[in-house]
């Protein structure tokens, strides 16, 4: 289990480990890293510069959540998780990718990422970028060639992620985010900032599991719609670990966002924390009433909600 304590947060690698379902989320993220390894290229591919910082971006520590996140949507739905590995570490490509742009000088400008010097320190603003570009590219590529999943899925599934980086997802969200102004910012402004630069890929591994599983319709919406609400209940977290954590417990540097409107900047930390559960309780009436309630999806929010609270007991 070791293991899996150095790809989570500690704090959640400990509630993990403790809990019910601990050893088959251990088994999941063993999956994970295995076929993220194996998704990356070689470090000496040529141009080798670009394979290591690809590596570097990919492999270093994360807490996977999105992959897991997948993989557990797909378990809850009696799918095969194997088929779905593939697609899952495509989301943490495009996830990994948006790391290393957002980390850039010209963007959130931070030194520190999952414990070590940001991408751009160690390969240059340059190189970074182009990792970042070729992280995505080819995760669409895998999942274009996961042969696992019928071509019409597969086809689904790029739309799905497609969807979830460009003016509804990630770019958008990272655009309004850099360029909202204390004027334009209100609780309904930094929550579609949320939606689009985190719950847009948090929706996207939710549906694609529940795609996997041959959802259509109502419970496929309500699928990515939990998932949304995780990644609007995640950010929330995340930007109050920005003010109450610290760079050890965070991983990465904090008090980036000191010049930034957030929820815990308008409202404050007491709220901002009590929107975020009511996220995460909402994210649990959308599944796991169906005798479900043991779920291994459904254990891991109680995990995840457990561990985002103690990461910002540091300063509490
Ligand atoms: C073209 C893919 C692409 C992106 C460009 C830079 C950008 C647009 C988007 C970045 C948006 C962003 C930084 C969202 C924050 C998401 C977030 C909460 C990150 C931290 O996630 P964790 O805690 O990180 O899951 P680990 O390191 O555990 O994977």
């Amino acid at each position: 289990m070791r293991h899996v304590a150095e790809r989570l947060d500690a704090t959640v690698a400990r509630s993990v480990q403790d809990g019910p379902g601990g050893e088959l989320i251990g088994l999941y993220l063993e999956k994970i890293e295995h076929c993220l390894d194996g998704l990356a290229p070689l470090e000496t591919q040529a141009p080798e510069r670009l394979s290591k910082a690809m590596r570097y971006s990919l492999l270093s520590p994360g807490k996977r959540t999105r992959a897991l996140l997948t993989l557990l949507s797909v378990d809850y739905v009696k799918a095969d998780v194997d088929a779905a590995l593939v697609p899952a570490c495509a989301v943490e490509m495009v996830h990994a990718a948006s790391l290393a742009l957002d980390d850039l000088p010209v963007m959130d400008d931070a030194s520190l990422r999952r414990g070590r010097p940001t991408s751009h320190r160690i390969f240059g603003d340059d190189t970074a970028i182009l990792s970042a570009v070729a992280l995505m590219n080819d995760a669409f590529g895998h999942v274009a060639k996961a042969s696992d999943i019928p071509e019409g899925t597969r086809l689904d599934i790029v739309e799905d992620l497609s969807g979830s980086i460009g003016l509804d997802g990630l770019v958008a969200g990272q655009e309004m985010d850099l360029h909202s102004t204390s004027s334009t910012s209100s609780m309904e402004h930094v929550e579609l900032i949320h939606a689009r630069k985190t719950g847009a890929l948090f929706a996207a591994c939710t549906k694609i599991g529940g795609r996997i599983g041959g959802l259509k319709g109502e419970p496929l919406a309500n699928m990515a719609e939990f998932g949304m609400c995780l990644g609007l209940a995640f950010q929330t977290y995340d930007d109050l670990a920005d003010v109450h954590s610290d760079e050890e417990t965070a991983g990465k540097d904090v008090n980036n966002d000191a010049n930034k409107e957030t929820l815990v900047s308008i409202l404050g930390r007491q709220e901002a924390e009590r929107i975020a559960d009511e996220h995460f309780e909402r994210a649990l009436s959308l599944i796991g009433s169906d005798g479900q309630e043991s779920a291994p999806l459904i254990v891991f929010v109680h995990h995840l909600k457990d561990a985002l609270k103690k990461r910002i007991d540091v300063k509490r």
